[in-house]
Formats: C-alpha cells, sequence, structure tokens
C-alpha cells in the first residue's frame, strides 16, 4: 500500500476527549473515529488490525472444533419474551419498532436466537455435542461508555454457544473454549488469567472472566502471581481429549483468582503475601456454564440414547475483539506510539522514503516495495513528500514492527537502514540484505 493512496488521517495534536493511552494512540493514528456516543467507524487502519485479531479468534475456535455461522444483529422480541430475558435486561437493550409495530431489539447476545436455531433442528442427542459461533455487532446502552472502542454502546463479539446432552459433555465444551482462549490471547501477544467471575445477565453459577492486567483497566482483580508465568497450551493440544483438557483446566484454577466481585478476602490472604498480586485488569473474555437456562423454558430438547427427550446444557462463550484492539495497545506501546505485536500488525513493514523525487532513493524504494509485496509481505510505502521528521514519528506513531529507511546518504552506497521498531536498534545494510530479511 502507498501511503500516498492510503486513508490514514494522523493527528499532530493529542485528543482532549481521549483519557487512557489506547484512545489517544487510536484517534492519533487515524484508526477509529466516532460518530455518536459510544459508536465508531473503524477507519482503514484499525480494520487492518481489527481483521487479523478477528483471524486469529476464528482460528482457535475452528481448531476447538466450534463452527462459525453468522446471525442477523436485529432480533425479534418475542424470542426473549420466551426465555423471559426480555424484561429483565433493563435500559441496556436497545429497543427498536419496525413499521408493523413489532418489537424489535438490537441484539445484546445471542443466547435466546441460537437456542431457537438449535431446537428447530436438532433433535437427536447423536448431533451433539455442537458449539456455534459468530463475531458480530451487538448493542449494550451502557451508562457510561468510555475508553474509545474499550467499552462502547456498539462493539464486536465473538460469541460461540455450546450443545451438550449432559452436564458432563458441557464441562468438556467449557474446558474447549477455556483452552482455546488461553491459545488466541497469547497468540495475540496478551497474557490474559482466567478468574472466578460474577455471571451477571448471561446466568448460570460458573464462568471465568479472562483478564489483561493493566493499570487503566475497569475491573478491579486479585490472583496468584504465577500464573503470570504459566505455560500456553501448544498448537497439537487434543481438544478431544477429556483428561487432557480437564488437566489444563485443573492448571489453570488451581491458584487463586478473582473478580472483586467473587473475591474472598480470606482465600486471598491464605496466599502467601510475597505471591499475592492485587491490580487492575481489562475483561476481555468472558465463559459461562448456565445448564439448561434457556434450553428449557425454550423447549430445546433431544432424544438421549435412553429413548427420553432432554433438556440440552449449554455454555456461552464471549471475546470482546473490539476492545482486546485497545488492550493490546494498552499492553504494548512507548512515548513514540504503538508497538504492534507481529501477529496482528497492519503492516508487516513499512518501507520510508526519506526524499521522495530523488531517483535513486524513489528506485531503491520501489524495488524493495515490489519485492517484498510479491513474496507475500504486506508492506506499506511512505512514498509521501512528507520531511522525513514526520514520515519518522508518523512510523513509530502507527506501530508496524519494522521500518525499511532509505535516505540519499546511504542508498548511494547502495544500502538501507532497517529499525525495529519495538527495540529501537537500526542495521545499515545492502539493499538485497534488507529485502533477504524480510523474504528469507
Ligand atoms: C458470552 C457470549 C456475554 O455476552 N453471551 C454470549 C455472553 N458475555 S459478556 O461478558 O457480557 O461479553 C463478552 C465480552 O464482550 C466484550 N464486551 C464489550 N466490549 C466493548 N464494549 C462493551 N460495552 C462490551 N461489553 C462486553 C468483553 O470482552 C466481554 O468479555
Amino acid at each position: 500500500m502507498r501511503l500516498s493512496r492510503f486513508f490514514m488521517p494522523i493527528l499532530k495534536e493529542n485528543p482532549k476527549e481521549a483519557e487512557i493511552v489506547s484512545h489517544r494512540l487510536m484517534l492519533r493514528a487515524g484508526m477509529i473515529r466516532q460518530q455518536s456516543q459510544g459508536i465508531y467507524s473503524w477507519l482503514p487502519l484499525g480494520k487492518k488490525v481489527l481483521d487479523k485479531v478477528n483471524n486469529i479468534i476464528r482460528d482457535e475456535q475452528n481448531r476447538a472444533g466450534a463452527i462459525e455461522l453468522s446471525m442477523p444483529t436485529l432480533q425479534s422480541a418475542e424470542l426473549w419474551q420466551e426465555s423471559g430475558r426480555y424484561d429483565a435486561y433493563g435500559k441496556e437493550m436497545l429497543r427498536i419498532k419496525d413499521r408493523q409495530d413489532r418489537p424489535m431489539l438490537y441484539g445484546p447476545t445471542n443466547e435466546e436466537m441460537v437456542t431457537d436455531i438449535f431446537r428447530s433442528s436438532v433433535k437427536s442427542y447423536k448431533d451433539l455435542p455442537l458449539n456455534l459461533y459468530h463475531i458480530q455487532l451487538k448493542f449494550r446502552d451502557e451508562i457510561r461508555p468510555r475508553f474509545g472502542t474499550m467499552r462502547s454502546r456498539e462493539f464486536m463479539m465473538k460469541d460461540a454457544y455450546s450443545f451438550d446432552l449432559t452436564r458432563e459433555g458441557a464441562e468438556h465444551s467449557y474446558n474447549k473454549m477455556f483452552a482455546a482462549y488461553l491459545r488466541t490471547f497469547d497468540r495475540l501477544g496478551l497474557r490474559a488469567i482466567p478468574m472466578r467471575a460474577d455471571t451477571g445477565p448471561i446466568g448460570g453459577n460458573l464462568s471465568h472472566e479472562f483478564i489483561i492486567l493493566a493499570d487503566t483497566g475497569e475491573s478491579e482483580v486479585f490472583c496468584h502471581k504465577d500464573f503470570v508465568g504459566f505455560d500456553i497450551p501448544g498448537e497439537n493440544t487434543d481438544f478431544d481429549s477429556v483428561e487432557g483438557l480437564k488437566a489444563i483446566f485443573d492448571k489453570w484454577t488451581s491458584l487463586y483468582a478473582a473478580t472483586s466481585e467473587m473475591h474472598d478476602e480470606a482465600a486471598f490472604n491464605a496466599v502467601p503475601e510475597g505471591e499475592r498480586l492485587s491490580a487492575r485488569g481489562i475483561e476481555v473474555g468472558h465463559i459461562f456454564y448456565f445448564g439448561t437456562k434457556y434450553s428449557e423454558p425454550m423447549g430445546a430438547k433431544v432424544q438421549g440414547p435412553d429413548g427420553k427427550e432432554h433438556f440440552v446444557h449449554m455454555g456461552s462463550y464471549g471475546i470482546g475483539p473490539t476492545r482486546l484492539v485497545p488492550a493490546i495497545i494498552e499492553a504494548s506501546h512507548d512515548d513514540n506510539g504503538i508497538i504492534w505485536p507481529a501477529s496482528v500488525a497492519p503492516f508487516d513493514v513499512v518501507v520510508i522514503n526519506m526524499k521522495a523525487g530523488d531517483q535513486a532513493c524513489d528506485d531503491t524504494c520501489e524495488l524493495i516495495y515490489a519485492a517484498l509485496s510479491k513474496a507475500g509481505k504486506d508492506v506499506l510505502y511512505d512514498d509521501t513528500d512528507d520531511r522525513a521528521g514526520t514520515k519518522f514519528a508518523t512510523a513509530d506513531l502507527i506501530g508496524v514492527p519494522f521500518q525499511i529507511i532509505a535516505g540519499p546518504r546511504a542508498v548511494a552506497n547502495g544500502e538501507v537502514e532497517v529499525k525495529d521498531r519495538k527495540t529501537g536498534a537500526r542495521e545499515t545494510m545492502t539493499i538485497e540484505a534488507a529485502i533477504n530479511r524480510f523474504v528469507a
């Protein structure tokens, strides 16, 4: 992508409305734009990162055996009247009427709708277990939307829903998502700690929030500090192994970890003082087991091996991609801007032409841009006629992991400079070596 043809409206000044660093940097880098309170557009740079985040989430959901579908954002109130949540949900739910005066709503979550899909076609235990997910916009009319897309009113959610014949089966489904979440957040460059949490309006009595430790987090959390160093389940994890996944769950729940709503001061005080971590955190995921809370009132049942009908045991599993993007920035930035982990960086490398219009600089940059693009790298080429200082500041701000800098003096020697955004280390090398560094 040539920067001269891209749309990346950089802000020079710090936006006043931004209280935390991720919000400030997302606005400054031209990733998002607020359209009304708590409702955002994702501009091209932001959209690229969000897509990468979603693809990692999708990859790990698929690996764990979940199946993707797509459900609408607008839902009929009828389904919610069946479950009893239409009245219970309160003011967070945006209620709308269509032209026939039928009550509709902008979905804050999809337990009812997916239960309806399930009951219309699944009749036998032989079709279980089943886990269906989608990545879709939600709306919650939050009292206090803030911090940009960290807590917005319209936001994206990956929501998965599992169906099992028995409680034991449902526990295995829960453990699959538990392990998938550990892998997902690790691939996003984050350390997320599962903590016992309150189930709120989703219901049930078993749930874990996945929390990123960060000073700007909205949640107050308490845990054993060893979680910070625990091993993440590997790529070859067998998601069909009941014992294997139970062992992962048991290990990751063996030490104290709870959000403030579930905090047990006495149990926490039993942790040796030097091993206690009392901190703030960002909730990036939340998983629930709620048994037959929706299947019973909505009549979602299957015939079991005993020939009798059984209400299915369900769980639901949420991740907030539009919250994850700022959470990643909170965890990875410096005074100059964002430092993206390679897995979600909007570009792999930025080529900076320090003197656009200079034949040698132009030729060198074009050569590198073409070679890296041909090798499948996502390259941003800063071909604008901005001052070199502005270009460096922009490249640092948008956090692309590597910069290839072509200035007249180095180019005259057949060389360019390669800068590592994270460490700041700069290395001068031949043009060919710079290309090989990214292609090899
Ligand atoms: C689980 C999937 C649920 O809604 N139903 C379907 C369950 N859980 S939850 O905890 O309420 O939300 C899941 C995740 O969505 C993100 N999230 C938000 N992100 C940005 N702005 C918001 N206002 C917001 N509300 C929830 C969080 O990452 C949460 O863990």
